[in-house]
């Protein structure tokens, strides 16, 4: 009997996963080359390009002078700004001008935005990012990341604020985050799937690794500083007190929050941030780190919520708005939920 269809040899396979490269990826995930699809696959293009070459700065930092280490000032989340954040903040600027395709950038590290007049008249896109995330990692060597997010810009920006992105979550076009850890990986969603790339240094690509990711519904890992246990509403203690109880909870805790997300996404679980006295509305940033992580596990299957609401539907009254966020498999992120639930329930009977 002759094979009608003969099967790809290893090697064919080999080669055209070689050959699916982020670029040609975006436009197969769009199934088409309209103007927009060649747009995200450019800015996906120059997202890559912003990784290799932290990448490589990273991977060097130990081996030279002026690398690591803090620059002496304080950035607007008022934080101790390190060398690397400086640097991978620049290198998303200088990757995306003479792009022609994003018109502002708005960052963590960045008060307001930043904007490339020469981009602003074609360019429609505004990137979001995190440019390290993590940096208390950098001078040990643990992993850290960069998040970002797509938007689109609607109406005129006038007055530079940039007030068009104090909007929901659900307007991200597209979002990812590159994952600086022993290989470096990158994972993006423009809302048909989850997919991760593996940076191969010999070709100087991203490599397509995992299509279409699905986060377990349920996953043994929760994710916390237990540190601050006794800073948090007693609802977050409940949950605590949950899985130190119960079998089958192991606590994994890496400091920065792609590498606690990226462990989740592949194994299940939660990680959560909850507001404490001092910051109610939590520590981590909502449009450039909590919403496109939303955007990326919701695409997974998961969820992401702010302990009473979607984060994907908060919608901002500044542009470093914080928020809580608990976020991971559904069932894990509804469990936390119905402990906050609980509480409000019982103050409300009060
Ligand atoms: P803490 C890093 O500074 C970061 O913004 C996230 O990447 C990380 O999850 C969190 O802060 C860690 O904060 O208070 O536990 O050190």
């Amino acid at each position: 009997m002759v094979d009608a269809y003969p099967q790809l040899t290893d090697r064919d396979t080999l080669l055209d996963r070689d050959c699916t490269t982020l670029s040609r990826h975006v436009l197969e995930q769009l199934h088409s080359f309209s103007a927009e699809a060649q747009d995200l696959s450019a800015i996906m293009t120059r997202i890559a390009l912003a990784g290799k070459l932290i990448a490589r700065r990273l991977s060097r930092a130990g081996l030279m002078e002026g690398v690591l280490g803090f620059t002496g000032d304080t950035n607007v989340q008022g934080e101790s700004v390190k060398r690397m954040d400086v640097y991978a903040n620049e290198v998303f600027i200088s990757v995306f001008k003479q792009s022609g395709l994003v018109c502002r950038l708005a960052s963590e590290e960045m008060e307001q935005p930043y904007y490339i007049p020469e981009n602003c008249p074609i360019g429609r896109y505004t990137l979001l990012y995190d440019p390290i995330d993590g940096s208390s990692n950098v001078d040990i060597n643990i992993n850290v990341g960069s998040i970002f997010a797509i938007r689109q810009q609607e109406g005129e920006d006038t007055d530079g604020q940039a007030q068009d992105l104090l909007q929901s979550g659900r307007n991200q076009l597209a979002a990812g985050y590159i994952l600086y850890g022993p290989s470096t990986m990158l994972v993006y969603s423009i809302g048909n799937g989850v997919h991760s790339f593996v940076l191969d240094p010999s070709l100087g690509e991203f490599i397509l690794a995992d299509e279409n990711i699905r986060i377990p519904e349920h996953g043994p890992i929760y994710s916390v500083n237990e540190g601050n246990f006794w800073q948090w509403e007693e609802s977050y203690r409940d949950f605590i007190r949950y899985v130190h109880r119960h079998e089958g909870y192991t606590a994994r805790y890496g400091g920065a929050l792609i590498g606690d997300f990226h462990r989740i996404l592949y194994q299940g679980g939660v990680f959560l941030y909850p507001g404490t006295g001092k910051q109610p509305d939590g520590k981590l940033r909502l449009l450039y780190e909590a919403s496109p992580l939303a955007f990326l596990v919701e695409q997974a299957g998961g969820r992401a919520s702010t302990g009473t609401q979607d984060i994907l539907d908060f919608v901002p009254d500044r542009l470093h708005a914080r928020v809580p966020l608990i976020i991971g498999s559904k069932n894990d992120v509804a469990l936390v939920e119905s402990f906050v639930k609980e509480r409000i329930r019982e103050k409300a009977v009060l």
